[in-house]
């Protein structure tokens, strides 16, 4: 049996005082809790560290490395939380060379190599890692192992790319029980949770359209996989028994196959159970149809979000927006979740890759006139893992690697745009927030009866204080306090390669098998 600690980096600089600050997502992390879960089924001991909700302190690792003792150590990391990781593999090497050092997550599948170059971790897995990480803690030897690349002596080996798993009810139930839901309660916003504590839940995985800014295809591959319905429902009771009294879902485009996303929405209708949840993560807006959202709040979902990105149907198609998204669909989107009393939020990116003053304008001028709840802008960032990471990294376009930096509301300067500065971008998104938000009367008004008919008036009048005095992008200075930054081992990036691993170069090809139902 091996003793297992999984550590889920702080939040605190990535979503810092900007105004996205008030929607800090604090809650159960689902990656961590669906490797602990096959790491349990199989006999490991399994703890969790959270530090999501606290400033990075390296004294609160070493403490529980300390009295814990575990054998591996298990790290997941998007973009922005890779420093921790670094840090956090050279304080478990100095306390001992012996505790194995395991990473996951979108970043370090996105660059096994170059992370391990650039840590002292020992293991790095990429895609998902539930039966990869289950197999680490098994002892199996790490040749044998597909998905992972791994130091030996002086080299990093590669196993073969591990097929992604086909049949997700395969999976044992995320293993929900090691959070206390109850200490979630009052740290998710309200903004976010309309029912706390809330769970992060996933009924399928992976997506089958291409947007140059997104890495999803990372972790889970190109292709659409689904739990069957009574497998949901059966999650959605087991979160309930474990206190959660709201869930949200991380699937990329829940609602595009429509007739499971009824089967879903039905069975957990059925299961009983009463919760409150949201497509959080953004679902497409030509995947809209009446009759889904009024079975969608029969279940229970009272909110979803839409990714817009842009109030230009040539930016749509330019960046890869792909299937029947369009400004039109958008609108018709919006008033179908309305009509089935769902709330709606918008998501919109500021300079994407086609991105011209213009269109930025166009954007804007788009979310401002929809009858939105909420709204969100981020800068298109090219993170690592995604189509247009590689392709600004080939033209030489990409000026900072340090991923302290890389958030959507960062304010240092990460690309140089194809048609505008940085600076540029950065200014329209607080002008964004501006003319969407704060002088756009309808939203206003809205967002007033909103909070009077639901008797969220006094959150909202909260929130919209610390929005009004938080800056549009963080301003300020990361203020985690490393173990050693000093002794990370560097990997020039400017100088030298970048390998983009591929996970599945097979999967590049859609086949009626990976689309599973949607309409692309
Ligand atoms: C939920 C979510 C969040 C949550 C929780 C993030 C988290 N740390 O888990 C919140 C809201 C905090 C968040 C924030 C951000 N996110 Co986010 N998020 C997601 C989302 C929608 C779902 C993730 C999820 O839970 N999936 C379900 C679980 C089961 O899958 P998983 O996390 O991939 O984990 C599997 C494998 O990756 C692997 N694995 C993961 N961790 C580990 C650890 C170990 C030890 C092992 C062995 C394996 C392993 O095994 C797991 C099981 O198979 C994804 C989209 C997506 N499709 O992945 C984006 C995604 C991960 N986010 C992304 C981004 C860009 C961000 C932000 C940077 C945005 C910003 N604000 O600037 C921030 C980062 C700040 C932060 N603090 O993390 C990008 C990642 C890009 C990158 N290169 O890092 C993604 C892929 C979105 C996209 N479509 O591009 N996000
Ligand atoms: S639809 Fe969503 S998950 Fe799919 S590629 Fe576009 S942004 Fe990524």
């Amino acid at each position: 049996m091996s003793k297992i600690l999984l550590i889920n980096p702080s939040y605190r600089d990535s979503y810092g005082s900007a105004k996205a600050s008030i929607i800090d997502p604090v809650f159960p992390t689902l990656s961590l809790l669906t490797i602990a879960a096959v790491a349990e089924q199989r006999g490991h001991k399994v703890e969790v560290l959270d530090l999501s909700f606290m400033q990075y302190d390296y004294r609160v690792i070493r403490e529980k490395i300390v009295s814990y003792k575990p054998d591996i150590i298990g790290v997941s990391a998007t973009t922005p939380l890779m420093n921790q990781l670094r840090d956090i593999s050279v304080l478990a090497k100095s306390i001992s060379k012996d505790i194995l050092v395991v990473a996951g997550g979108s970043h370090v599948s996105a660059m096994p190599v170059e992370s391990l170059k650039e840590s002292m971790l020992d293991i790095v897995v990429v895609g998902e890692g539930d039966a990869t990480f289950g197999d680490i803690a098994d002892g199996k030897p790490l040749k044998m192992i597909f998905g992972i690349q791994y130091r030996k002596d002086d080299s990093i080996l590669a196993t073969p790319p591990r097929p992604f798993i086909h049949n997700l009810d395969d999976l044992p139930m995320p293993a929900w029980h090691l959070y206390d839901s109850q200490f979630y309660k009052n740290k998710i916003s309200r903004l976010l949770a309309k029912h706390p504590p809330l769970a992060m839940a996933e009924f399928s995985r992976g997506c089958v359209f291409k947007c140059d800014f997104c890495a999803s295809k990372n972790t889970m591959a190109l292709g659409y996989r689904k739990k069957s319905p009574e497998r949901c429902a059966e999650e959605v009771r087991a979160m309930h028994k474990f206190g959660y009294r709201e869930f949200a879902l991380a699937d990329d485009i829940f609602t595009s196959d429509p007739a499971w996303a009824k089967a879903v929405s039905r069975a957990i209708i059925n299961s009983g159970v009463k919760m409150a949840w949201s497509c959080t993560n953004g679902i497409r807006v030509e995947s809209a149809d009446d009759e889904l959202f009024r079975t969608m709040r029969k279940a229970g979902c009272y909110r979803v979000a839409f990714g817009f990105e842009s109030g230009n149907d040539k930016v749509l198609k330019m960046f890869g927006k792909g299937g029947k998204a369009s400004i039109v669909k958008g609108r018709e989107a919006v008033r179908m979740a309305r009509a089935a009393g769902i709330d709606t939020t918008g998501y919109f990116m500021l300079g994407l890759s086609p991105d011209t003053e213009e269109t930025m304008t166009d954007t804007i001028e788009y979310a401002r006139s929809l009858s939105l709840d909420m709204m969100k802008f981020g800068i298109a960032i090219a993170f690592p893992g995604t189509p247009m990471f590689k392709e600004y990294r080939e033209k030489g376009m990409l000026r900072s690697y340090n991923w302290d930096d890389y958030f959507i509301y960062s304010e240092q300067p990460l690309f140089s745009h194809p048609n505008l500065s940085f600076e540029k971008v950065q200014e329209f998104a607080k002008y964004a927030y501006r003319r969407a938000v704060l002088t756009n009367p309808s939203f206003i008004l809205r967002r007033l009866w909103r909070g009077i008919r639901t008797k969220e008036f006094f959150w909202d009048a909260y929130y919209f204080m610390k929005f009004i005095t938080a800056p549009s992008i963080n301003n300020k200075t990361h203020t985690a306090i490393y173990f050693a930054r000093d002794q990370w081992p560097v990997y020039d990036f400017e100088k030298q390669p970048i390998t983009f691993y591929q996970a599945r170069p097979a999967t590049n090809k859609l086949t009626p098998e990976l689309i599973q139902g949607v309409t692309i």
